[in-house]
């Protein structure tokens, strides 16, 4: 486990996507801007914010389905009070889409009819934008019926904005992009527990300390009962090590395997297998 270093990710090829999004939502009518459930707070990037400018944003909250009811209560009542147009959604149900596509028809209402009474039959544009692997391109596809975007379960998926027609809708598919500097390490580590920052460039042991840290405090009834621990009173190096132990992950000389146990934390979190897990209920 690596001294701490500051998690950061902002390849090339993202500066060159923000690039890319800053010329082509001059194009679009409005911005559907895709959160994903588990760390929403962490999802909003303010770079993407102020290139979009005053487009109308519909804020899409996907992966629905990975957190609580209550969870996401709190988070749509908390955008609504802000004035924010946002759907809670799981991006894989048509109805949840179709419910998204309603809420972007309601966000370009007005001009739609100012185009209706110039006689103009406009298709209108939006770009679907967000932080990496949120679940941009799935939605464009449960949308569309068809497979019609590139998908998977990592980050850095799409690599180029891609335009897709859905009939009287126009979607442009965006490669997630983080913010060039992450200032707030918190969300950085959220946004790292839940798959949307690449793992190459992550200490994975260091980062499941973090998350033993967190689901003590956030859901610890969930934590123990999956791993079978007697209590969460110890120091999290020591509630590591017991989770290598009762999975069997120790190394020839009997010592703890924490790399390979820190995988199978993490992808039993990313995957659900802990339970319902929100790190951000609030801001
Ligand atoms: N549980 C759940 N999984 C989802 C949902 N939407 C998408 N996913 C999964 O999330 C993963 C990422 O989906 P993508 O659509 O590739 O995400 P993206 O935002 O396009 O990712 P990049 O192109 O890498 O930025 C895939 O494994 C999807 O199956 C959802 O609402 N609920
Ligand atoms: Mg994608």
């Amino acid at each position: 486990m690596e001294n701490e270093k500051k998690i950061n990710w902002f390849p090339g090829h993202m500066a060159k996507a923000m690039r890319k999004t800053e010329e082509d939502v001059k194009l679009c009518d409005g911005v559907i801007y895709v959160l994903d459930a588990r760390a929403p707070y962490a999802s909003v990037n303010q770079k993407l914010m102020k290139i979009f400018g005053n487009k109308p944003v519909v804020y899409a909250l996907n992966k629905v389905d990975a957190i609580s009811l209550d969870a996401a209560k709190k988070i749509v009542s908390d955008f609504r009070s802000k004035g924010l147009n946002i759907e809670p959604i799981n991006g894989l149900l048509k109805k949840d889409a179709e419910k998204l596509k309603a809420a972007c028809g309601r966000a370009v209402k007005e001009k739609a009819e100012r185009n209706k009474n110039k006689g103009i039959n406009k298709t209108f544009r939006f770009m679907v934008a967000g932080i990496p692997n949120t679940g941009k391109s799935t939605i464009i596809n449960t949308m569309s019926g068809k497979k019609k975007a590139e998908t998977g379960d990592k980050a850095g998926i799409t690599r180029s904005n891609k335009w897709i027609r859905l009939g009287d809708i126009e979607l442009l598919d965006t490669p997630g992009t983080m913010p060039p500097s992450m200032e707030n390490q918190r969300y950085a580590e959220h946004l790292a527990f839940i798959g949307a920052i690449n793992d190459d460039i992550l200490d994975l042991e260091g980062l499941t300390l973090k998350l033993i840290a967190e689901l003590k405090e956030i859901a610890p009834a969930e934590f123990k009962e999956k791993y079978k621990l007697d209590d969460l009173t110890s120091e999290p190096l020591s509630i590591f090590e017991a989770v290598c132990k009762k999975r069997g992950y120790i190394l020839k000389g009997g010592d703890a395997d924490y790399g390979r146990c820190a995988r199978a934390i993490i992808d039993d979190l990313r995957k659900g297998r802990i339970g319902k897990i929100c790190f951000e209920v609030e801001a």
